[in-house]
């Protein structure tokens, strides 16, 4: 056959590969992550960062992937992947892969094989299940081992990451060192008042108010696993510089997940990829019994567990829930990672969990038009305006996402153009990655880069915005802050159109992070954390919250996780 395992065993056998040369024993022998295929690879070619390092301007394994196995791209029998390709259109080609072709991401949920694994028993037995390798999953799974407990974290996908490796802009914090370094004043009520506001006041305050209070020491907790957090800048619907990311303005979402993925290692907690949750088991007494894991090698296992951890983020890339939750936004492009399936939801829904909110979704103003990629919030933060096709002004970038969303669906041909100068792109090196990906238009002038987008108005409205940068008031539009002018050359456009970017609704919880029933009761030893929740970001989330939520929700679900399990 033309695939890469029979290309490998022209050269030895089977062995090449796995533990073992015999057919009858391979299957036996390989893990769902394929640890020892993985490391065969590693044996014969050297790491990924052997293999790449200086040779290509930009890594996509660092820019979000981070240390991932080989099989995941790369797989022996199936067809390989070019996992970037479920959100890019790279003409790259690799060994026997079809780049054009998508992988489907939905699972069997074959309802006799989970039933022959309940009725089988459990396989194994641990304190707490993990469901989900995003930021929620990994900070719950190092909590619960902090605290104790023994725990396994299940991911569905070949690697992990989820949405969370995919965010750009920063995680929200008040009173942190590197606020009171840049002698930023700001407090809990003002963090609080401002996501409140910005969830149009139907977030549930409790929660909010956890968020705000624990917020610095989510960051300080990043920081003492190895994260570095010390770049500042303003979000949307944020009344001051409170949304941290790594220093020089790389994105924060793969830095995290790196970090969380090493602290877990060293921690021995096992993260098994290829390890889909397809049921939560319940013991007759309605308390969790444990979950049915599909794995892609082992098929259908229950593993027992007195405490489960739901953070299998949001269903933003499920078109069949955005459809019927939220119709609108059916045909929407999704700015989120092909994981985003919303299996938690239907997990905790089976076997009774209330929802909160569940048809709120978020269209994010940003997105590259025709495209899923993310044209981060910070190019507007750290100063890029926004104009229509004209080359007008229409709204203060700095408003929130909802009301940007809403003005750019109201200009012609409904997308609009972010324009930005030399300045912005020397301090913020995402925007070279836009570069990279075709996606900028670039002048020498202001008057040729409105030549060359159609945007007759562009020169009238740079030296308006000039004039109002230079006085510190926008005479048109109110926007709050304007850190740069457009002045260095060369000078860029992107074009933008909203797309779906967060589900605020999601699984009930109470601020223990325990999942509640339909009568509001807590549900024995079933927990949550991270975008598979509701109620925390009520009708609109602000830039920089999810994140947060994350780590402050995860960890706590991880914490009561291990107490309860430890306790029954
Ligand atoms: P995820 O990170 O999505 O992880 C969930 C994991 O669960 C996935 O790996 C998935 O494969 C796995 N999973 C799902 N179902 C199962 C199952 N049945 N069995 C096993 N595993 C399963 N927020 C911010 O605050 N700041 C930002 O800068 C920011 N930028 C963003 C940029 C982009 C492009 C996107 C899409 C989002 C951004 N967000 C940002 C939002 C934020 O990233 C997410 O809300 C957050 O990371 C969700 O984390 P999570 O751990 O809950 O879920
Ligand atoms: O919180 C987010 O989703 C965020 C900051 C996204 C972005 O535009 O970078």
């Amino acid at each position: 056959k033309n695939d890469l395992a029979s290309f490998h065993t022209e050269m030895g056998d089977c062995q090449t590969c796995h533990v073992t040369g015999k057919m009858k024993d391979i299957k036996k022998s390989m893990t769902d992550s394929q640890t020892h295929e993985n490391a065969q690879c590693q044996d014969c070619h050297g790491s990924y960062a052997d293999l790449v390092n200086d040779k290509l301007e930009f890594d996509p394994h660092a820019s979000h992937l981070g240390d991932i196995n080989c099989t995941s791209c790369h797989t022996g029998h199936a067809k390989p992947e070019l996992t970037c390709n479920n959100c890019h259109n790279f003409e790259m080609e690799m060994p026997f892969a079809d780049a054009k072709e998508k992988k489907k991401w939905d699972g069997d949920w074959n309802q006799d094989k989970i039933q022959k694994a309940i009725d089988k028993g459990p396989v194994e037995t641990v304190d707490v299940i993990v469901v989900g390798g995003g930021s929620a999953g990994f900070n719950a799974a190092i909590s619960a081992k902090m605290a104790g407990a023994n725990v396994v974290l299940f991911e569905k996908a070949p690697y992990t990451g989820g949405n969370s490796m995919l965010a750009a802009g920063g995680i929200n914090a008040v009173g942190t060192p590197q606020q009171k370094a840049k002698g930023i004043e700001d407090s809990v009520d003002w963090y609080a008042e401002d996501a409140m506001k910005g969830g149009r006041y139907k977030n549930d305050p409790k929660l909010v108010q956890i968020l705000a209070e624990e917020s610095a020491g989510a960051v300080a907790w990043l920081e003492s696993l190895g994260a570095n957090m010390d770049d500042l800048k303003r979000s949307g619907g944020a009344r001051v510089e409170r949304t941290h990311r790594p220093s020089g303005g790389a994105s924060v979402g793969p830095h995290i997940i790196d970090t969380l993925r090493v602290a877990a290692k060293e921690r021995d907690i096992p993260v098994r990829v290829n390890s889909r949750i397809e049921k939560i088991v319940l013991n007759d007494d309605k308390s969790v019994a444990g979950v049915v894991v599909h794995g892609r090698h082992s098929g259908y296992n229950m593993v027992a567990a007195d405490s489960v951890v739901l953070a299998t983020g949001g269903y933003g890339m499920n078109k069949q829930m955005v459809a019927y939750y939220r119709p609108t936004m059916k045909d929407m492009t999704s700015s989120n990672n092909v994981t985003a399936t919303g299996d938690g939801v239907l997990l905790a829904k089976e076997i009774g969990a209330s929802m909160t909110d569940i048809d709120w979704v978020q269209a994010h103003p940003t997105i590259g038009k025709d495209s899923r990629i993310l044209i981060s919030e910070t190019v507007r933060g750290v100063g890029a305006i926004m104009v229509n096709t004209d080359g007008q002004r229409f709204i203060s970038e700095l408003t929130t996402r909802d009301r940007a969303s809403d003005a750019i669906l109201k200009q012609k041909d409904q997308y609009a153009w972010l324009v930005f100068d030399e300045q912005l792109v020397e301090k913020k090196k995402m925007v070279r990655g836009y570069e990279h990906l075709g996606m900028l238009s670039k002048a020498n002038t202001i008057e040729e880069l409105a030549k060359i987008t159609g945007m007759k108005d562009l020169p009238k409205t740079a030296a308006d915005y000039n004039k109002y940068q230079a006085s510190g008031k926008d005479e048109a539009f109110g926007r709050e802050d304007m850190p740069i002018n457009l002045t260095k050359a060369p000078f860029y456009a992107v074009k933008v159109a909203p797309g779906i970017h967060h589900t605020m609704g999601g699984v009930a919880v109470d601020t223990d992070a325990n999942v509640l029933n339909l009568q509001s009761w807590k549900m024995d030893g079933l927990f949550a954390a991270g975008e598979v929740t509701g109620g925390l970001h009520g009708h609109n989330r602000l830039g920089g919250n999810a994140i947060a939520e994350t780590v402050v929700f995860g960890r706590k679900a991880g914490e009561n996780a291990a107490k309860h399990a430890l306790e029954k």
